[in-house]
């Protein structure tokens, strides 16, 4: 249980996931802190989006996000092909037996993509007791496989929450070098280019380069930004920042932290504070409190991003680096490791380099046919 339970917005028994699902709930419902937030799914038709539209930046939108579908389906290749290629060569005629022979091999086939153990064993289970002794057709695998991945992956169409009215505050919190810093780049050039006022908050005073790449970023950005010296208090940085958030009634502030001091007690007592500062101005901030996850890192990333999911009581994930690495299957234990949903995708060095994560077309690149 997190360090930050006195913070949530529900009950602290709760998983991530279900906090998140209450908050959505509690946006509908009266008297809660969670009042002035709505979804994003409201948000699809609001005033912001027409501002957007209006704005004449969707077409580039689209473009943008083409290219970065396409970088992903290129990610996804490997685990396409293992999907099509190496299970089909496990039939010899149309339809073949399922033996603990054929479960035996699909398994090894399924562990050679990226999905992980966990969801190989579910997929052959199902088959198993479907099948056992009997004859089945590849397409009725593929059926099955695209059946359990969906299950498995399924997550609130999952908006950013926006405050109703006022500021809406984004805290983004994640292991150091995971791609925060380059993330709320990429988070702030997306809410421009909806329409949206930006304010940034470089919180991360633990390094003195924090600092300064996020003043560049913000510079290059044309946003203004909050910062504090080397060294200095970052709850006073992300203090100033939601009161200038306030005073200037900008949409989103965004803001920065370390990701590593001296001791993990030092950095979670930190984000505490953090946390309690913010909610002394607006009490159902921050709205939200996205983890930076660095899709390469492998299974340790994993374990210490996990610890900052947990005690900073995140509510989505930005996936970074995924352009670096085939492995876009990688989604799959990283939804199963975390109970909150992965939002967005980072692909790259630039601005432009982030995609809304959508389950049904992730799905859909895996069997070919987007
Ligand atoms: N290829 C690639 N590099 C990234 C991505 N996101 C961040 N980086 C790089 O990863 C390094 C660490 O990123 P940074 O934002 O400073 O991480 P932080 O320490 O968590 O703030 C930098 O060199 C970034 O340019 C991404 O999506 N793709
Ligand atoms: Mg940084």
């Amino acid at each position: 249980m997190g360090i930050f339970k006195r913070f949530k917005k529900s009950d602290t028994t709760t998983s991530p996931s279900e906090n998140r699902d209450h908050a959505e709930q509690a946006a509908h419902s009266n008297n809660t802190p969670a009042d002035n937030i709505k979804n994003r799914g409201d948000e699809s038709t609001s005033a912001e989006q027409s501002k957007s539209a209006s704005g004449g930046t969707t077409e580039q939108q689209d473009y943008d996000r083409g290219n970065l579908w396409q970088r992903l389906q290129s990610g996804l290749k490997k685990t396409r092909d293992v999907l099509k290629t190496d299970i089909r060569d496990l039939f010899k005629t149309e339809g073949q037996l399922v033996d603990d022979e054929f479960l035996k091999r699909l398994f090894a086939i399924l562990v050679k993509t990226d999905m992980g153990g966990g969801p190989a064993e579910k997929i052959k289970s199902h088959i198993e007791s479907q099948f056992h002794g009997r004859v089945i057709k590849f397409e009725d695998v593929l059926k099955i496989i695209r059946g359990e991945l969906t299950e498995l992956l399924i997550q609130p169409t999952q908006p950013v929450r926006f405050a109703q009215s006022g500021p809406s505050i984004i805290l983004v919190v994640g292991v150091n070098g995971s791609g925060k810093t380059t993330s709320i780049a990429k988070l702030a050039h997306h809410f421009q280019a909806e329409g949206k006022s930006v304010l940034l908050g470089a919180a991360d005073t633990f390094r003195a380069a924090a600092v300064q790449q996020l003043t560049i970023w913000a510079e290059r950005l044309g946003v203004d930004i909050v910062k504090g010296d080397q060294g200095g208090d970052p709850a006073a940085v992300a203090h100033r920042s939601v009161a200038q958030a306030i005073e200037q009634d900008v949409d989103v502030c965004i803001i920065d932290t370390a990701g590593r001091l001296q001791t993990q007690t030092n950095l979670m007592k930190q984000l505490e504070k953090i946390f309690r500062v913010i909610q002394n101005q607006i009490p159902a901030a921050p709205h939200e409190v996205f983890l930076v996850l660095d899709a390469t890192a492998g299974q340790n990333g994993i374990s210490q991003a996990r610890g900052f999911s947990e005690a900073a009581n995140c509510t989505g994930i930005i996936l970074s680096k995924l352009d670096g690495t085939a492995k876009g299957g990688v989604i799959i234990p990283i939804r199963q490791e975390f109970s909150i949903p992965v939002l967005f995708v980072g692909q790259g060095e630039q601005p432009e380099d982030l995609a809304v994560f959508k389950v049904d077309e992730f799905v859909a690149g895996l069997f070919d046919e987007v």
